[in-house]
This record gives structure tokens, sequence and C-alpha cells, in this order.
């Protein structure tokens, strides 16, 4: 239970919400504080009884939020996934739907990446992803397999975004042990566009 609190202390150190602040210190006032005698107790249930209502509401709607959050830039982090290799080209599937799954993609340099992106969220948010390192922004269509084809030649972190930056997805670049620099000349990126169904 006080772990609890504490842990609430810490997200609210945050800075996330002011109004939060003042609703978990009365929400967590123990019931044993409260005076006893039956018109002290009426006048203060009178006084706050508004405010707690609406403040416990407005806490535990924050908290809720924050703990999204938190769970969901967790969660986001351990999503990934090592390209398949397949015919020299390495493969991955990412599904666009409330987000990019994988969003971590792990590829070794030098060697051509291929992205297919099967867009199933409807929000115009996703309808377009841009890799800014491979001078990408391509369209996507709903609910079709839309590819983009790029080869990195350095080890990183090449990131992929939605066209407003709010969706994050990160392609990882690792040193390949195979020594396959060859044509390695250009960051050519080649987009193609066709139907899954
Ligand atoms: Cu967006």
């Amino acid at each position: 239970m006080f772990s609890k609190k504490t842990i609430f202390g810490h997200l609210i150190a945050l800075g996330f919400l002011l109004g939060v602040t003042s609703g978990v210190t009365r929400a967590q006032m123990p019931p044993g504080e409260m005076p006893l005698s039956e018109t002290e107790q009426t006048t203060q249930f009178r006084r706050i009884e508004q405010p707690l209502g609406v403040k416990v509401g407005v806490t535990v709607g924050g908290i809720a939020l924050i703990g999204l959050e938190l769970w969901w830039f967790i969660w986001s982090k351990t999503k990934f996934q090592q390209a398949e290799t397949n015919q020299g080209i390495e493969e991955v599937t990412i599904l666009v739907d409330g987000g990019y799954e994988p969003s971590r993609i792990v590829v070794n340099a030098g060697q051509k990446v291929r992205l297919n992106f099967m867009r199933r969220d409807p929000s115009s948010c996703l309808e377009q992803v841009l890799l800014p390192d491979f001078h990408i922004a391509q369209q996507l269509d709903l609910n079709h397999v839309t590819s983009v084809e790029f080869t990195p030649e350095k080890p990183g972190q090449y990131p992929f975004t939605c066209g407003m930056n709010m969706f994050r997805g990160v392609v990882e670049v690792q040193r390949s042990n195979l020594s396959n620099m060859n044509g390695s000349s250009s960051l050519k990126a080649r987009h193609t566009t066709y139907s899954s169904s």
C-alpha cells in the first residue's frame, strides 16, 4: 500500500498534472484521521464532498493515463524483430494499427532491407510513413501492403515515424558479419506498392 503511494508520488513528480497532486493528497488521507464527532464530520464532509468526488475521478483518470503511457513506452521498446534474409533481402512485415508492430527492426549493415507495411488503421495519422535517413516519405494505402526498400550502409539507429511524428519505430542496423559491401555507393531507395488481396 505504502509502496503504491510512493510510486504514485514518483509519477506525480514527473509534473504531469497539477490537479492530480491535490486529488491524490485528499484521496490518500487515512480514514482514521477523519474527525469522529458527528457535527464535525458533517461539516468536513459537506466541505469536501463535491471536490473529493471530482478529484478522485481526475486522479484515477490521470493515473490511468500515466500508467497507460508508461506501459506503452515499455511495451513499444520491447517489441523487436530480427529481419529474415530472403534472397539477399532482409524482409520484415510491420503491422500498422495504432502504431507499428514490431516497432524495432534489427537488420545487418550493407544489405538491402524491405519493410512491408500492412496498414490496418484507418486514421489519417498513420497514412504516411517517413524514414528521413533514407529520404523516404511513403503513402500507405488502407488494408494494403506497401513495401519500402533501402540499403543501410552504416550501423546505427534509423527511426521511422508517421507523418506527424506521433508514432515511431526504429531500424537498428548492426555491423554485418558478412563483408557484403558490393554496390555500397548510394542509399538508393525504391518504393513499390501492391495489393495484398
Ligand atoms: Cu501521425
